[in-house]
Order: C-alpha cells, then sequence, then structure tokens
C-alpha cells in the first residue's frame, strides 16, 4: 500500500506565517458551518502527518508535541497501523460485534487483559471513546456492587457525556451550563504535591476523610481515579496516595477504576502508569493511544466485575469497530517489536531532563514533572506556589509561528504539557525546547 504521507520530511520547516494563507481561508469556511461551541486552539489545518510532523495546507511541517491531546502516541499514520486497518476495511467495514463477531475484537481484549496491571482473570468491552469507557466502568461498578454512589478526585477529567461531565473538576469549558448533571457523583481533594505539600499518605487521609463523611463508604460503587491527571495538569500524585486510595477500596467494596484514557498504553514508558505506582485497578479505561488515531476504547477488568452485567447490557453500534480494532491489535505488536516503551523511556529522559535544565535558567518554571513521554511544565510567581496563566498562551503563540505545537493543561491554564509520539527524535525535542528558552526569554 502507498501511503500519501510517507515523504514527510521528520523536521521543523516554516514556509509561510502560521496561520498561512490557505488555513485561514479554510478557518473563514469553518466559522459558517462549524458550531461556535467547538474550539479551535490554532487555526491551523493539516493536509497530512507522519510520526512527529504535521503537515498544514500551505506546506508548513510542524512538529507535534501534542499528538491531538495523546493519540498520536505511535506516531501519525504508522505505515504498519495504517496497513492493518486498510487491509481490513477491504474485508469488512463494519457488521457489529454484539449481531456477528469477528476476530480482532477477541484479540484486542487478549491482549488488553495481558497488559492491564494485575494477573487475576480479566475482561474487556470495547467502545468509541474516553467518556464512553469511564461512562461504561461506573455501569458495570454500580451492577457489579448494588451501590449508587461515584467518587472522583479534585482536578480530574473524565469526559463531555452528562454523567462524565459530572465527574469532571474544572466547570469552565467542559461543564458551564450545560446541566442538570448526573447525582450521587462525589468530589474529594485529590493530592497535588507542588500545591499540597502533602505526603502520600496525608494526602490519602484527606481523600478517605472526605468521601468517608460526604459520600459513605458502602453506598460507594466505585472511585475513578487518573493515575496521572492530564487535564488537570499532569499532576502526578505524591508516592503512596494512590495505593491508599486502592486499599481503602479494597477494603470497603468499592471498585477501584484506573482512568487511564490518556496515561495509558506505552504513553509513560509502561503499558498502563498504574504500573508506577504498584496499583492493580479492579478496572481500567483505555482510550486514545491505542488506536493511535482510530477510533477504540476499551474497559478492561476483573473477570467477575466485568461479568456483572445481564447478556446485552453492554454495547453500541461502533463498539470495537473492525478497522480501529485492528489498527490497535497492530499497535500492540508493534510496541512489542520496535520496544516502543522503551521509546517511550527514552523521550521520557531527553525531554524531562532539558526541561529540567530550563527550570535553571528561569524562575518561572515552578516545576517540571511527569513519567516517559508524559511531561509537563507548571509556571509559578518564583518563590511561591502561585500560578501564572498567562505565560503558557504566549508561549503557546510563539512556538507554533514557528512551527511547534504545544499544549496547555491545569485548572490555572499555567502548565505546558508535552504528549510526544515515542518516534520523536532527540533533536525535535531538544529543539522545542531551545524554542521554549527563547519565548520564555523573549517575554
Ligand atoms: N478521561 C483521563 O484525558 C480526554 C479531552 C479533549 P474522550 N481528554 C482530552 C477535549 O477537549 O474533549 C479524556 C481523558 C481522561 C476521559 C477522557 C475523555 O475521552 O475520548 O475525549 O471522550
Amino acid at each position: 500500500m502507498n501511503s500519501v504521507a510517507t515523504d514527510v520530511t521528520q523536521e521543523r520547516l516554516v514556509v509561510t506565517e502560521i496561520p498561512g494563507p490557505k488555513s485561514l481561508a479554510l478557518h473563514e469556511r469553518r466559522k459558517n458551518a462549524v458550531s461556535a461551541g467547538v474550539g479551535a486552539t490554532f487555526p491551523v489545518y493539516i493536509e497530512r502527518a507522519k510520526g512527529a510532523i504535521l503537515v498544514d495546507v500551505d506546506g508548513n511541517h510542524i512538529v507535534d508535541l501534542g499528538g491531538g491531546i495523546g493519540v498520536n502516541t505511535i506516531g501519525h499514520s504508522d505505515d504498519a497501523v495504517v496497513e492493518a486497518a486498510f487491509e481490513q476495511a477491504q474485508r469488512f467495514t463494519h457488521t457489529l460485534f454484539t449481531v456477528t463477531g469477528y476476530e480482532s475484537y477477541v484479540r484486542l481484549c487478549e491482549l488488553l487483559a495481558q497488559h492491564t496491571p494485575g494477573t487475576f482473570a480479566k475482561k474487556s468491552v470495547l467502545l468509541n471513546s474516553g467518556a464512553e469507557a469511564v461512562e461504561n466502568a461506573v455501569k458495570i461498578a454500580r451492577k457489579f456492587t448494588g451501590r449508587p454512589g461515584v467518587a472522583v478526585i479534585d482536578h480530574g477529567y473524565h469526559g463531555r457525556t452528562n454523567l462524565t461531565m459530572s465527574m469532571n473538576f474544572k466547570a469552565m469549558p467542559y461543564n458551564l451550563g450545560f446541566g442538570p448533571f448526573a447525582g450521587d457523583v462525589h468530589h474529594a481533594p485529590n493530592s497535588y504535591p507542588l500545591h499540597d505539600k502533602l505526603s502520600g499518605a496525608e494526602a490519602a487521609a484527606r481523600t478517605i476523610s472526605w468521601l468517608d463523611k460526604r459520600a459513605g463508604a458502602t453506598d460507594l460503587a466505585c472511585l475513578v481515579v487518573e493515575p496521572i491527571q492530564g487535564e488537570g495538569g499532569f499532576i502526578v500524585p505524591a508516592d503512596g496516595y494512590l495505593p491508599a486510595l486502592q486499599k481503602w477500596c479494597n477494603d470497603n467494596g468499592i471498585v477501584y477504576v484506573s482512568d487511564e484514557v490518556q496515561s495509558g498504553i506505552m504513553r509513560t514508558g509502561a503499558y498502563y502508569a498504574s504500573e508506577h505506582f504498584g496499583l492493580v485497578p479492579d478496572l481500567v479505561t483505555t482510550a486514545k493511544g491505542v488506536g493511535g488515531g482510530f477510533v477504540i476504547a476499551a474497559v478492561t477488568g476483573r473477570a467477575e466485575i466485568m461479568d456483572a452485567s445481564h447478556v446485552g447490557g453492554l454495547g453500541g453500534t461502533f463498539g470495537g469497530n473492525p478497522m480501529s480494532a485492528a489498527a490497535a491489535v497492530q499497535i500492540f505488536e508493534e510496541i512489542e517489536k520496535r520496544d516502543l516503551l522503551g521509546e517511550a523511556q527514552r523521550v521520557g529522559r531527553v525531554l524531562g531532563g532539558a526541561l529540567r535544565e530550563l527550570q535553571k535558567k528561569h524562575n518561572v518554571i515552578g516545576e517540571v514533572r511527569g513519567i516517559g513521554a508524559m511531561q509537563a511544565i507548571e509556571f509559578t510567581e518564583p518563590g511561591t506556589d502561585t500560578p501564572i496563566s498567562d505565560i503558557v498562551p504566549f508561549i503557546s503563540a510563539y512556538a507554533m509561528k514557528k512551527g511547534l505545537l504545544l499544549l496547555s493543561a491545569g485548572t490555572y491554564g499555567n502548565v505546558l504539557r508535552f504528549l510526544p509520539a515515542v518516534v520523536t527524535s532527540d533533536e525535535l525535542l531538544l529543539d522545542a525546547v531551545a524554542i521554549i528558552d527563547e519565548a520564555l526569554s523573549a517575554r
């Protein structure tokens, strides 16, 4: 199969102003046709992409350190993944797995059972989006426990459906005006070492006491937690925080759900970020990187919990779509064949190392944190932990003009997050940090 994107050189190349004239023209058309509610971080339109590079309609090569918010972990239009999906599309494109099945759905569930933490018997259901995976994890936990309550922690993000909006921390832009929201969702404080200065044990005691008092452990079906909070600003919890929450869940018959939609599938140099914390969740949600852009998501977990639903209780027209399932199976094969976990670790070493060097130079960098190819810097007033929120928009606008895509995150909008493809070269990563250095000096 010939891929139109194979000729994309892995370098930053600026040939027009960014956005260029063709992007701007498309952006005008968009304004008349696309709902104003659909945001546009950059008014830049993409014509092709490969590896770490986006090529826009004006011919600029943009280094993509956002990966469509952590989806293109394996790199844009990976040959093997595209080939697998294309081959599948030529054979058949849809049957609806709950009507007539096919092997790739089953194979992907086997791979998810093998690579999620824990050695017990596991099963999966395949779905279409991260939010849908979180919704299904809650449905399954409720059915299994016969309890209504859902617990989440502050600074979390779980999606844009009604239930998952109810589980988000940040009202703007996700929730505001879209209520009423779902009931029986209980929010408790998280662990945010830079700001709360608490040890893992102290932060866990605070979360647990809050949930005990506000919700009551015996009313809770599940606790849903991202091991590293993504939209919240790549918050890495203090040591021991997550295992203490998990123990409390285990002791109280509460299903522990690790939302690994953003942190999962090789992103952190492990299949799942839970592994770094010694967590063995009852259920894990997967999406984004597992399809490399082909739409797919999953809930995976203990077989007895996953089997709690009556037959026909789980499903959906497109869940585990054949092209997406074929792509995801191929991604698991590529991870092993090309040691992509090792590549994610390399990205973490190179990028994290360069960002820590940068921190020595710029005292507005309050913290550099992350694991593997999930790194971030949080900007704070020097010597304090007060967020500075105008730096990130300045840096990302500056970088885009130079052909570098950087994403923001964080409750206070003061976090620059990096979700590069694991195939991003050291050279491109160091070039990106040099541009951030330049931007910080220019402000
Ligand atoms: N859980 C941990 O990070 C999606 C949101 C992008 P969907 N994060 C990116 C946007 O602006 O909508 C996410 C996540 C975690 C759940 C989700 C939801 O995943 O595939 O976007 O539904």
